[in-house]
């Protein structure tokens, strides 16, 4: 008893008797798993899972600032127990490295479980020969409705990026500006479209004051509805850096102004703190991006004390676990808004667009256009038209990467900004 041939009933078989080796499918073991760390344009990190049959995935394991902390938990921790495992069993892999580790959540450890998750879809994909979101529920939507990040140094700067994002054909516009009186703010771009989160060498300084921040913002979006109107989604990041009053105020001061959403008003490591914000304004609030697991939203969407969760799938444990989020989130009135910027690389990109196209409770998802390098590195079958994004119908996630060009951009250390008060205090961002 035990051994059964593709067809058999699970009624003729004693499951106690199985061995745990034999499922009723032939199985897909995987023969290779390698971490390639390149840097075109900025650092990524991608986990390339190969199987017997020769077809592989990618995953995205890029940790901004952290690269290499994945990159060895990776190499030395997860791809000598993935070698011989059945590509297959996705959910099964994915308990496998979380439960099995002992050690559980944390950045690092979920990068690497995503990376993972994340290669499995895209070879079920290629396997099956249909795109990701199909496997998925399939569509839910026609396109994925996307915010562009307009930034400038002063407001009629940041009224000009507007301008040309809605020449773009963006349907809604993330914006940021400079501070009169602050040397630099986190989050707007020199000269060009979009900011690159990370720098190359020790991390860049930057100046705060919130008393001139919270005076400046409602001036800046005043000033964009008096020339954009009323209709324009309009957004802002805060960066974490207000405390729950503070953030209070601001989201009660931009009520006229009606924003899509206010991102990551205060640090969200003490999640009742939303209450008080909640309490005093209408402004939707959108937090997630530096969360890893459904742990960490649970507090914050059960209460509903958020409106967007922003959970990516390279640092939330791929696209399984982001699936597990946003059902918890559909219930609680939620709805998505993945993280996207240029630290998530196409391959996050790409599984963001399958997991946005298909979960009932998508909200938008976050688009920063990736370097010319990074595109040529990594091509990919998503688009963009008309302020929305298609993941396209290739097998699979439908991104590749182009390892010999790849080679030819080495790792280079870079890390992300930090922020001191004008008197020196170290403070959040
Ligand atoms: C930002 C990012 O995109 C966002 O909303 O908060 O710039 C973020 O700071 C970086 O992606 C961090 O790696
Ligand atoms: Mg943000």
């Amino acid at each position: 008893m035990g051994q059964a041939s593709h067809g058999t009933g699970i009624g003729f078989v004693s499951l106690l008797g199985w061995p745990r080796d034999k499922g009723f499918l032939s199985t897909m073991k995987i023969t290779d798993a390698r971490v390639i760390v390149c840097s075109p344009g900025r650092n990524f990190v991608t986990l390339k899972i190969t199987t017997e049959d020769g077809i592989h995935g990618l995953g995205d394991a890029t940790l901004n600032g952290r690269e290499l902390a994945v990159t060895g938990y990776l190499s030395d921790h997860v791809i000598p127990i993935l070698i011989g495992r059945d590509a297959r069993r996705i959910e099964d892999i994915w308990q496998y490295l979380y439960k099995g580790a002992y050690w559980r959540r944390g950045p690092v450890t979920m990068c690497s479980i995503a990376a993972v998750d994340t290669a499995l879809w895209d070879i079920k994909g290629k396997a099956l020969n249909v795109p990701v979101y199909q496997l998925l529920g399939g569509a839910s939507r026609d396109g994925v409705l996307v915010y562009g990040h307009a930034s400038g140094q002063d407001i009629e700067d940041t009224v000009q990026a507007v301008a040309e994002y809605r020449k773009l054909g963006y349907k809604a516009i993330r914006a940021q500006s400079g501070i009169p009186g602050l040397q630099s703010t986190y989050g707007v771009g020199r000269g060009k479209m979009y900011y690159e989160p990370a720098e190359k060498g020790a991390p860049v300084e930057n100046a705060w004051s919130t008393d001139l921040y919270l005076n400046f913002v409602p001036r800046l979006f005043e000033r964009l509805r008096k020339e954009f109107g009323e209709d324009l989604p309009l957004l802002h990041d805060v960066h974490h850096r207000l405390t729950p009053i503070e953030a209070a105020r601001l989201g009660k001061s931009l009520e006229p102004f009606h924003l899509f959403w206010l991102e990551d008003p205060v640090p969200a490591e003490l999640q009742e703190s939303l209450r008080l914000i909640r309490q005093h304004t209408t402004t939707p609030i959108a937090i997630g991006e530096v969360f890893n697991s459904i742990y960490d939203c649970q507090q914050l969407i059960q209460e509903q004390l958020i409106d967007y969760i922003r959970t990516a799938v390279v640092h939330a444990g791929g696209i399984s676990h982001l699936r597990k989020i946003a059902s918890l989130a559909e219930l609680y009135h939620v709805r998505t808004g993945c993280h996207g910027a240029t630290d998530m690389s196409p391959v996050c990109m790409a599984a963001a667009l399958h997991f946005d196209l298909s979960v009932h409770n998508f909200g938008i998802q976050e688009y920063m256009h990736h370097a010319e390098e990074t595109d040529r590195v990594f091509s990919h079958s998503y688009s963009f038209s008309d302020g929305m994004m298609h993941p396209g119908d290739a097998p699979g996630l439908g991104v590749d990467l182009d390892e010999a060009l790849a080679s030819k951009y080495p790792y280079r250390r870079a890390y992300l900004p930090i922020n001191r008060k004008l008197d020196g205090t170290m403070h959040s961002w």
